[in-house]
């Protein structure tokens, strides 16, 4: 269906061919009326891109769907495999009424990502090329590694923990800043076999116990303290909480490795459990620089992930190791048109997937200098990102949209004071990038010159799995534009049937692709529920997308109960399970509201226990009880005291309605008299503002 539709926009107007409207824009032809508010890239940008024209890009993507086992097969040889891949390149099931979701690809074949990004661009002469430049919060305080450097601080560690008793397939849980010991981490784990899992050091004490508590972990990965700005975070004691907690309920930790972040705290101030608790620095340096590699299959485990979904319990990513490092590698490098003399940086923490696929792997499986940065982009000023930039060199600077519009407030005078002209290339993700945003980071940041690649992708899918491929195509500012090479997203309607031409509906992928997740760890039929019984027969993102006349994708948001807050995913029934643990809170209901800077945010309606006054200090201690088992990054913006919320006679919860009450839309409420109680409604619109 997408291919139809692409060959049909960008067949070249040959004698018989007819000439369509983007075929003129493709030539150059300047048809583009402003409604079409389309930028195309500069010449000279692409005659040295990969992909240069959408001609060339077809040519690929059609390969890609009409021969996957071919086109992936040819470019995971690109990558060391100890042992070759079986006869059938790739395994699938997305069909749930044919039985169990399965997918597979390169099984049988043996390989290691951590040799694939370190051992195999050392053998190919890049072992004195800069893997990692770290910037410190404080400005001034800096380090790099080379590749050869890299290698030697991952053997160490990978040595320590076989020491201590890790194996393949056994969990390691990290809980660091991006300090280079997060990656060294997770590449140490990666040589041994190990299965990372990385819980964004922004987590809370309880969210950290309840992720240990599914995956049992040998050992937890931490550091004493870190700064971001001019705050001070003791990320150690979270850790000490987090595994008194899961200790409590029967699972314990052999071992808190923790490293002493110099910087922002003191050996001597840190708490110590003796017997568990080891110091990095006083055990790691004292192992051998080299460690042998555990060859594992293309299908065993590489780390798992969790994220948010519509229920309270996060759902445990699985990612298994050769088609997500085919899959990483090959969206790096295309979506970013990535040259090995390009630095790069990518501005997520690797708590997030993000920083999984393109800080970590994706970079450094293609041999990139990647720069990496402790600290908040708006410390010391709002100019730090462009400090940075300037100082490395950078030219790949991927972000998320919530940063573009929290700098575009500040003032483009924080962006022009620096030079920026190593930059050529601008990438985004997270949320949806809003035109007047994109215009900015397009005209301020990259001085018109440096396309934009608006990469749209989940935690589930591993890479990209639509976007521009910069040189390829006109862009339109707000527009993630196509898929990348072997993905086949439809829209659907919502009996599932799928839906051509200028449409909008539900988002789903109607075959796998390497990068693809393969379960929800411990629950696989949660997995299935989840992600292939809305659409049968298809994967569903859980997004809103439509298509617009050109076949360009615009991704909508989220259509679950999903709210995504500075492009981190929050369940609204974890929020809500947070709230109603509060001894004065009977019941709540949280929706998400249009935000200015973080996209959305969160917006909290709250019943209290009867008797209970309504009051400032119960309203701060609500949204405290949120940061305490969630994280800061989830407090809600506003709460909403609800002395009855608005329910039918069956006693569902009608968030329709409080999302119109919510965004004070209130001419929109619509019919509210299926409610239980219609005067609920008038209650809450007259509470809405204390
Ligand atoms: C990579 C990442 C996934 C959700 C996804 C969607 C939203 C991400 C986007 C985007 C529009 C983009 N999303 N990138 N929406 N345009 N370029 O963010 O993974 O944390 O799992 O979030 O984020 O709603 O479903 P994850």
């Amino acid at each position: 269906n997408h291919l139809r539709h692409v060959e049909s926009m960008a067949k070249l107007p040959s004698g018989a061919g007819k000439i369509t409207r983007l075929n003129a824009l493709i030539l150059g032809e300047a048809l583009a009326s402003e409604e079409d508010d389309l930028v195309f890239p500069s010449e000279i940008f692409s005659r040295q891109a990969h992909v240069s024209s959408p001609q060339k890009y077809l040519e690929m993507y059609r390969r890609s769907v009409q021969d996957p086992a071919g086109f992936w097969s040819d470019i995971a040889s690109e990558f060391y495999w100890r042992e070759k891949w079986g006869q059938q390149v790739y395994f699938e099931n997305l069909d749930i009424r044919k039985g169990k979701i399965q997918i597979e690809w390169f099984k049988g074949g043996m390989t290691n990502i951590c040799y694939n990004c370190l051992d195999r661009n050392i053998e190919s002469g890049n072992g004195d090329k800069i893997a990692i430049y770290w910037e410190g919060n404080e400005p001034g305080l800096d380090s790099s590694l080379t590749y050869n450097q890299l290698l030697a601080r991952v053997c160490q560690l990978a040595n320590y923990l076989k020491d201590i008793g890790v194996r393949k397939g056994d969990a390691v849980v990290i809980y660091l800043p991006m300090l280079m010991e997060l990656p060294i981490a997770m590449l140490a784990c990666a040589r041994i076999g190990a299965v990372h899992s990385v819980v964004f050091a922004g987590f809370s004490a309880e969210s950290l116990a309840q992720r240990i508590m599914d995956c049992r972990p040998k050992v937890v990965i931490t550091c004493n303290a870190v700064m971001r700005g001019s705050k001070i975070i003791y990320l150690k004691e979270i850790v000490d909480r987090a595994l008194m907690e899961s200790a409590h309920n029967g699972i314990n930790t052999d071992v808190c490795l923790t490293y002493e972040n110099k910087s922002a705290m003191k050996k001597e101030m840190t708490k110590w459990i003796k017997g568990r608790d080891i110091w990095w620095q006083d055990v790691i340096p004292k192992y051998p620089v080299t460690c042998d590699v555990e060859w594992v299959d293309a299908e065993d485990p590489l780390f798992l992930l969790y994220t948010s979904g519509s229920t309270g319990k996060p759902k445990g990513v699985l990612h298994t190791t050769g088609g997500y490092m085919v899959y990483t590698a090959t969206t790096f490098k295309y979506a970013f048109d990535y040259k090995p003399t390009d630095i790069y940086w990518c501005t997520a923490d690797c708590g997030w997937i993000t920083g999984h696929s393109y800080v970590t792997y994706g970079p450094l499986l293609n041999g990139a200098t990647v720069v990496i940065f402790e600290g908040a982009p708006s410390y010391p000023d709002a100019g730090r990102c462009w400090d940075i930039v300037d100082k490395f060199k950078v030219s790949i600077f991927y972000t998320a949209p919530t940063l573009v519009r929290s700098l575009m407030r500040e003032g483009d005078e924080h962006v022009s004071r620096y030079s920026r002209k190593s930059l050529r290339v601008l990438g985004s993700v997270g949320e949806p990038i809003n035109p007047s945003a994109w215009r900015w980071f397009f005209n301020v940041v990259g001085d018109a010159r440096c396309p934009i690649s608006d990469t749209w992708w989940q935690t589930e899918t591993g890479g990209f799995m639509i976007t521009p491929l910069p040189g390829a195509w006109p862009q339109k500012p707000g527009s993630a534009t196509f898929p990348f090479f072997g993905v086949q997203p439809v829209i659907v309607d919502e009996k599932g049937v799928e839906i051509e031409g200028e449409c909008s509906g539900y988002l789903c992928v109607k075959s796998s692709w390497p990068g693809a997740f393969r379960t929800l760890y411990g629950d696989h039929e949660r997995y299935e529920a989840t992600y292939f019984s809305a659409f049968p027969g298809y994967y569903f993102s859980g997004d809103g997308c439509s298509r617009d006349k050109d076949g360009y994708c615009w991704l909508t948001g989220r259509v679950d109960d999903v709210i995504n807050v500075s492009g981190h995913r929050i369940g609204t029934a974890e929020v809500e399970s947070a709230l109603v643990s509060h001894p004065q809170c009977a019941e709540a209901a949280v929706v998400g509201v249009e935000h200015e800077v973080k996209g959305q945010g969160i917006y909290a309606f709250v019943s209290l226990v009867e008797g209970v006054p309504y009051s400032d200090d119960l309203r701060k201690s609500l949204v405290m009880v949120v940061r305490n088992q969630i994280g800061a990054f989830a407090a809600p913006d506003k709460i909403h005291w609800a002395p009855g919320l608005p329910k039918t006679r069956s006693g569902k919860i009608m968030r329709r309605i409080l999302r119109k009450i919510a965004s004070r839309q209130l001419d929109e409420l619509g019919d509210t008299s299926t409610l239980a109680d219609p005067t609920v409604v008038d209650q809450l619109i007259a509470l809405a503002d204390c």
